[in-house]
């Protein structure tokens, strides 16, 4: 297998799941600006769409789309318990922190990463951001360790990546210590750190 992934980007939570089930694979560094890949070939024809994460698999398939590709390494290895059974409830739950993270706390994100925003869309981001945050924060008021629980999985990769963008674009995490705790937590677990090392987010 192997992660085209840019560093720190969204495609971080599928590195860190990669890492979290310890089974051999590549990653390719991907220049979204120049699309075209650390080896040189163009993006284009690896993901029309432009970005990351995608998961090329043995056989040469493509998947794409971040919470797609963290369900289906869950899934093909569920001896980590990345992720509850299929059918319960706590899997509609996973996806619905999945589908809450990717669809409104990521897409918040957007103009604070645009380089031609204006200030006013900057502004109106990061209070956009903040009402997706404190639905996150009232999550871990009952002091739960993870999203669903006491158990590490695929939405907490994906949430600790997103959330973590707080800080690079002067939002900080001040205003919320519960995520706060949490992504000291997350930063913590030794495959994260390892994730993070190898894009070259750590100074050792
Ligand atoms: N819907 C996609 C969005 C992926 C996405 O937004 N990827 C960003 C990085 S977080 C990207 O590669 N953007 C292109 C760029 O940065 O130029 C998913 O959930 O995987």
């Amino acid at each position: 297998m192997k992660l085209y992934y840019k560093p720190g980007a969204c495609s971080l939570a599928s590195h860190i799941i990669l890492k979290e089930i310890g089974r051999d694979f590549e990653i390719e560094r991907v220049d979204t600006d120049k699309q075209v890949t650390e080896s040189g070939v163009d993006f284009a024809k690896i993901n029309a769409r432009g970005y990351v994460p995608v998961l090329r698999l043995d056989d040469g398939d493509l998947l794409t789309e971040g919470a797609a590709v963290l369900q289906y390494l869950a899934d093909q290895n569920p001896e980590a318990g990345l992720a509850p059974e299929h059918g319960s409830l706590e899997r509609a739950r996973l996806q619905e922190h999945l589908n809450y993270t990717s669809s409104e706390l990521h897409k918040a994100f957007g103009p604070l990463f645009t380089a031609d925003s204006s200030d006013e869309e900057k502004q109106k981001a990061r209070l956009k951001v903040g009402e997706k945050m404190d639905y996150f924060e009232s999550i871990f008021e009952d002091g739960r360790n993870y999203l669903l629980g006491d158990t590490f999985s695929v939405a907490d990769a994906y949430l600790f990546v997103v959330a973590s963008w707080a800080i690079p674009t002067a939002i900080g995490l001040d205003k919320w210590p519960n995520i706060a705790a949490f992504c000291a937590r997350v930063a913590e677990r030794e495959r994260v750190r390892d994730a993070m090392q190898a894009e070259g987010l750590l100074n050792s």
